[in-house]
């Protein structure tokens, strides 16, 4: 193995932080960014909102696939300050399910209604009780300190339930949680977590970004694939957490090339030791996750 061709994961959840993302389904991680990345990352949502077609400022706007269409968002598809978190559930197979901003001004129906995200039909925690098959990481870029400002609003410890009374419609509900947090939040959000979005009452223009990871093999929501001239401009790490495949399968079997994608934090190693015997390949390995980890720590 050449070390120095990879990285170590970055930094992911506490035991503390996962035993809440378990129970709540959200964890709330203040002061992850400082005023000059918040200034950066609303430039570069101000530089998208006016490339055609034109966006009429102060209305509404939802960009998917953000990471193409600034260098400003490629940055995050790997970013140390928030990869780690996915890298711990999701591990080798990890993949950018969706990049997303959102602009929501004060004023018009741009509030959406209860929902999970993810499969409706037949949603992922049918097949996964226990972990998700989607995260969402969420920045933050305005000071958020009361009601009805575009707030997201969640039911904590609702990740586990596949009904609501109060699926698609926006009313209000016992054990809702609005989001008030200050600017430079960072959250992460097991999708599976009933959520809505209050209106926005106040005057400022709700600016907040999405960056949504799940494994490898579960479809992607922004793309079906990503423009190859744009993947030579991003690094390793980067592009294979893209997984931009041209042959379907290679979702849920990766060429040998992309693995390791990390290096584990605490050994530096490519694989769990002594976990099989020697003739067989690192791509056809399984290596156990820190989610797995921590939950075996929580069951002693
Ligand atoms: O904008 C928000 O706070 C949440 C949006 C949302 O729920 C979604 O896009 O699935
Ligand atoms: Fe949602």
């Amino acid at each position: 193995m050449d070390e120095k061709k990879y990285r170590l994961a970055p930094k992911g959840f506490t035991l503390k932080q996962w035993k809440t993302f378990n129970e709540d389904g959200i964890i709330f991680i203040e002061n992850t960014l400082s005023d000059g990345d918040i200034q950066m990352y609303r430039a570069a949502i101000d530089r998208v909102s006016q490339a055609p077609p034109k966006y009429e400022p102060g209305k509404y706007l939802g960009v998917d696939n953000i990471v193409e269409k600034d260098l400003g968002f490629s940055a995050l598809i790997d970013h140390p300050r928030h990869v780690g978190f996915a890298y711990d559930i999701f591990g080798e197979l990890l993949k950018l399910h969706q990049s997303q901003f959102f602009l929501r001004p004060p004023g018009g129906r741009n509030y959406n209604i209860w929902h999970p995200d993810g499969a409706r039909a037949l949603p992922y925690n049918v097949f996964s009780p226990e972990l998700p098959l989607q995260i969402k990481i969420g920045y933050w870029l305005n000071d958020l300190p009361d009601e009805k400002m575009g707030n997201l609003v969640v039911v904590p410890g609702s990740h586990r339930k596949q009904y609501m009374d109060s699926y698609d419609t926006h009313e209000s509900i016992l054990g809702e949680k609005v989001v008030c947090v200050p600017k430079g939040t960072m959250t992460v959000m097991h999708s599976s977590i009933w959520h809505r979005v209050e209106p926005n009452e106040s005057d400022i223009i709700r600016y907040n970004i999405f960056m949504a990871y799940c494994p490898a093999w579960v479809t992607p929501a922004d793309r079906l694939q990503s423009d190859p001239e744009w993947l030579k401009t991003l690094n390793r790490e980067q592009r294979i957490i893209m997984r931009s495949y041209s042959h379907a399968y290679h979702n849920a079997k990766p060429p040998a090339s992309e693995f390791p994608l990390f290096l584990d934090r605490e050994t530096a190693s490519d694989c769990d030791e002594n976990a099989y015997r020697k003739h067989v390949k690192l791509h056809r390995r399984k290596r156990r996750t820190m989610a797995e980890k921590l939950n075996e720590q929580i069951a002693v």
